[in-house]
């Protein structure tokens, strides 16, 4: 099927990498820091000698092979791997990726977001069992750049997927915690793709609506949904306009009960609205849908829709085509990143900053020539 390069796995981290890990290209090469997460070399110390043992560093073909062959608990140390803020980490982790990286791209990504309490894990979990049940592999991962702060989500993710959770065929990993949304997605595309390599043929991804973790989600999937809840007016009028515009599926949720009613106003409300907006996925028409995660109704039909849309996108090569538009921008966007952080952490810029930042308000200077002075200062000219 498709083929997914994933990006630069195969050059070698340039020895300039910034080794701050505050920012998110150098998330995974930051100095100094001992992973404290499970399966890591760096076992915390006071654990008994066999799990010691136990936790022993795997080689890359360890790893890999664990993967392929679909062991979840090395694809559970492979992740956590990627995730590691340490250097030591980032060779090997590079390694992994880059082995596994042509038993990758065979799976439907779908990527769901909409407001805290939407029910976005309450879909994921019914419509997750019901594929695992159809004997899909599913993987669940979680983009949530809050969830650092409020570390509730995570709790209430497994809790929400409950179902799921106990199922053999599914595998639930929590959004990676520290980071800016760049290292948070980073993290999760390559572990999407570790999941890809160990017989994941869906991936969901749950991401919540703030800052711009829509788009990079977006950025990462071949279909997108956006789950609402009923409201009209004013409600509606909340959804921006441009996170609209990247769903290829809109979803009101909750409609059971004597909320039914009112989500069949609302879908038709999102139609309506719809029919005004650029469709985010060329040669497909994003149209609005009711469910209750709850329940259970209209998951099957919601599965059927992204069914439709693979079959579309992959016979007009739009989802070829997509995927390789998404490897070249996370190519890009890793590149931006350091050079962002390398400006900013220049010592002359640091030096400077403040002065030049007085200037301009105080108007002593025009954004333009603030900005030639920054770079000049970059540049050491
Ligand atoms: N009535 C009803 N409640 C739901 C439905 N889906 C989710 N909920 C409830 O809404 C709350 C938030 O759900 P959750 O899945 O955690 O939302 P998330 O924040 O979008 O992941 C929970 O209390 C759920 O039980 C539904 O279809 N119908
Ligand atoms: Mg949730």
């Amino acid at each position: 099927m498709y083929s997914d390069n994933g990006g630069n796995h195969g050059t070698k981290l340039p020895e300039w990498a910034p080794r701050d890990g505050g920012a998110e290209y150098a998330s995974r090469v930051m100095s100094g820091v001992r992973s404290s997460h499970d399966g890591m070399e760096a076992a915390a110390p006071g654990l008994d000698k066999q799990a010691q043992t136990k936790r022993r560093g795997l080689s890359i073909d360890e790893y890999v092979s664990g993967i392929l062959s679909g062991d979840r608990t090395i694809l559970s140390r492979a992740i956590t791997l990627v995730e590691s803020n340490s250097e030591a980490h980032f060779e090997t982790a590079r390694q992994v990726v880059k082995e596994i990286l042509p038993r990758t791209g065979r799976s439907v990504r779908v990527g769901i977001t909409g407001v805290p309490g939407a029910g976005k894990s309450t879909f994921i979990d019914a419509l997750g069992t019901m594929l695992c049940g159809s004997g899909h592999k599913v993987a669940v991962l979680a983009v949530d750049p809050s969830s650092r702060v409020t570390k509730g989500s995570i709790l209430g993710d497994k809790t929400r997927m409950e179902n799921l959770s106990r199922h053999k065929n599914a595998f639930i990993r929590p959004s990676p915690s520290g980071g800016t949304l760049g290292g948070l997605t980073r993290k999760s595309r390559e572990t999407m793709l570790l999941c890809e390599a160990a017989g994941h043929d869906v991936i969901l991804v749950e991401t919540v609506g703030v800052g711009q973790s829509e788009a990079a989600v977006r950025d990462m999937v071949d279909f997108f949904l956006l789950m609402v809840l009923t409201g009209a007016g004013d409600e509606l009028q909340g959804i921006k306009k441009g996170v609209m515009e990247l769903a290829d599926a809109i979803l009101v949720n909750k409609a059971d009960g004597n909320n039914l009613l009112r989500a069949s106003t609302t879908r038709a409300e999102y139609d309506r609205i719809l029919h005004y907006l650029r469709p985010a996925t060329e040669g497909w028409t994003t149209r609005a849908y009711t469910c209750s995660a709850a329940e259970g109704t209209g998951v099957r039909d919601i599965w059927d829709v992204v069914t439709d849309f693979m079959a579309n996108v992959k016979s007009s090569g739009v989802c070829g085509e997509r995927r390789r538009q998404q490897t070249l921008s996370w190519v890009y966007r890793m590149v931006e990143d350091y050079l962002k952080q390398k400006f900013y952490r220049s010592p002359a810029v640091a030096r400077e900053r403040n002065h030049i930042e007085g200037s301009v308000v105080s108007g002593k200077l025009s954004a333009t020539e603030a900005a030639s002075e920054l770079i000049r200062l970059y540049e050491g000219l």
